[in-house]
């Protein structure tokens, strides 16, 4: 297998992914090095091993979403007699500095846990030479390794508009993590899930963000939910400017921020002054580092297109998570593909990713959940007389006693209308929507039906009951509030 080259298997990208396919190609007898590295953002924030994920995503994200969850928390704790002072402050640099401990911690176990399972890792930048060799810059020079295989998991990286300003003063999901001060009135460009979820836990911590929204919200989900999210953030005093993009980012001589920008519709030009300017408009594959084209290795835009193999245009060179096009952009995506990749690489597997119904979550203050396929899509796949959406607006017990708003708690179901009703798409907004949703996710793998969500028996009380006593179809016109 080894042939003359250095490594049987080496692994662009020392993230989510790229460590997943690394350790199990390990576990399988090859040869291995992952190489990793990572630039600095503009503002100087960089990060240890793990990717994306771990340092400036789904991790630190949820720890400051919990931190927003539990100051709301003990204001509700006062309505349940707990004796809690109302006027809670949070410590945001405590906040960064036990979310950074946390990570640093993680990166430690990550090394460690290389080093044991003998995956060589590599603190470089990787850029192909020619198909079967890669350049490493190292911080002490390059050095040149061959392989007979390369994964490339490089995953992206926030994006920048073309504005004046931008880049000098404006920070992204990259920096907010570990930002040494408090971030204050923040301005959040974009609204797919990173804008919203950053905008709902600087509301939580008592920050003052702002939306702006250049089209829809959640491009990509079910429009219905999409528009309860943004309504349950409104409901809680997060702004949205609606059909605005950014013109110009200035520093005033107070350091704060000037931001002009202009409604799309009327092309109103208006301005406002914030502490912190936070860009959300989605992200880059990096692709330009690796010099592809000595490798023979297509793009398409800054991705990677790749076969139901995970193979791109060059035989021996494949792609998995972020990095490759078309697929959804997630931790357990990249996690999954890689490991099975691996497997049919080095264990005689033939199995192969199947990227079809992946669940998610939205975690903004009210979370929202899914799987399957939302309600425009189904239509769009089996025409509006083929789809039934039961739906249902709920109150979990535990908003009554804080009286808190139950407004935007939802959960729908899209099936088909006639035949054995199978589910296509399940939607939840509410507490612990992950939590909720997964479980649900496998039912929906399984061929779930809604004569068996009907026969299943709800655990009581709780909200993810909420899906067995869906009754209330959309077509039928029937108010879908429920009486007390
Ligand atoms: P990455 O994890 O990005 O790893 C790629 C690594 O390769 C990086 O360390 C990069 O620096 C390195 N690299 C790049 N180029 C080179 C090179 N030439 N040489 C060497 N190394 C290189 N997903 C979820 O499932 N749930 C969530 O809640 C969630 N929340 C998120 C929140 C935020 C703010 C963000 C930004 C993302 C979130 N994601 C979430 C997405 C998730 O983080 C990604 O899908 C996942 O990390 C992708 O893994 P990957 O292996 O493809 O790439
Ligand atoms: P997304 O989901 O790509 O969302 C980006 C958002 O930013 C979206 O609302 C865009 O509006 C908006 N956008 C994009 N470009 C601009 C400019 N130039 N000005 C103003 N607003 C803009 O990115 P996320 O960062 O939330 O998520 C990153 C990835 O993780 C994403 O690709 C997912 O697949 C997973 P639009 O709808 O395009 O008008």
């Amino acid at each position: 297998l080894r042939g003359n080259y250095d490594y049987d298997l080496v692994v662009i990208g020392g993230g989510s992914g790229g460590l997943s396919c690394a350790k199990e190609a390990v576990a399988h007898g090859a040869r291995v090095a992952c190489l990793d590295f990572v630039k600095p953002t503009p503002l100087g924030t960089k990060w240890g091993v793990g990717g994306t994920c771990v340092n400036v995503g789904c991790i630190p994200k949820k720890l400051m979403h919990q931190a927003s969850l539990l100051g709301e928390a003990v204001h509700e704790a006062a309505a349940y007699g707990w004796n809690v002072d109302d006027k809670i402050k949070p410590d945001w640099n405590k906040l960064v500095s036990s979310v950074q401990n946390h990570i640093k911690s993680v990166n430690w176990v990550t090394r460690v846990d290389l080093r044991d399972k003998k995956v060589e890792y590599i603190n470089g930048l990787g850029s192909f030479v020619d198909p079967h060799t890669l350049s490493a810059k190292l911080k002490s020079g390059d050095r040149t390794i061959t392989a007979q295989t390369f994964v490339i998991a490089v995953g992206g990286r926030p994006r920048y508009p073309n504005i004046p300003g931008a880049v000098e003063y404006g920070i992204t999901s990259d920096d907010i993590f570990s930002l040494d001060h408090e971030p204050g009135k923040t301005l959040v460009v974009g609204a797919g899930y990173i804008g919203l979820e950053c905008a709902g836990f600087l509301k939580g911590l008592g920050y003052e963000p702002t939306v702006m929204v250049r089209s829809i919200v959640l491009r990509g989900f079910d429009q219905q939910m999409a528009n309860l999210v943004a309504a349950a953030m409104e409901e809680r005093g997060i702004p949205f400017l609606r059909k605005t993009v950014p013109l110009s980012v200035e520093k005033q001589s107070d350091g704060r921020l000037l931001v002009k920008y202009e409604n799309t519709e009327t092309g109103e030009v208006d301005s406002d002054v914030f502490d912190t300017v936070l860009w959300a408009i989605g992200r880059k594959g990096l692709v330009d580092d690796l010099n592809l084209h000595n490798a023979g290795v297509m793009t398409h835009k800054d991705k990677i297109q790749v076969d139901c193999e995970e193979t791109t245009n060059v035989p021996h060179i494949y792609a998995v998570g972020d990095i490759i096009y078309g697929k959804p952009e997630l931790t357990p995506v990249a996690v999954l593909a890689g490991r099975l990749l691996a497997r049919r690489l080095y264990a005689d597997s033939e199995l192969r990713m199947d990227y079809v119904d992946v669940a998610t979550t939205v975690f903004t203050p009210l979370e929202y959940a899914c799987v399957g396929l939302s309600e425009e899509d189904a239509v769009k796949t089996y025409g509006a007389e083929e789809i039934e959406v039961f739906h249902g607006y709920y109150k979990p017990t535990e908003f009554f006693i804080p009286q808190k708003s139950v407004r935007y708690c939802y959960v729908k179901a899209v099936a088909q209308r006639s035949g054995e009703q199978r589910v296509y798409g399940l939607h939840y907004m509410g507490p612990v929507a992950g939590e909720v949703i997964q479980g649900f996710a496998a039912a929906l793998k399984s061929g779930l039906t809604i004569p068996t969500l009907m026969n299943t028996v709800g655990i009581h009380p709780t909200t993810a009951e909420e899906f067995t006593r869906l009754s209330i179809t959309k077509r039928s016109g029937l108010d879908p509030t429920p009486a007390s």
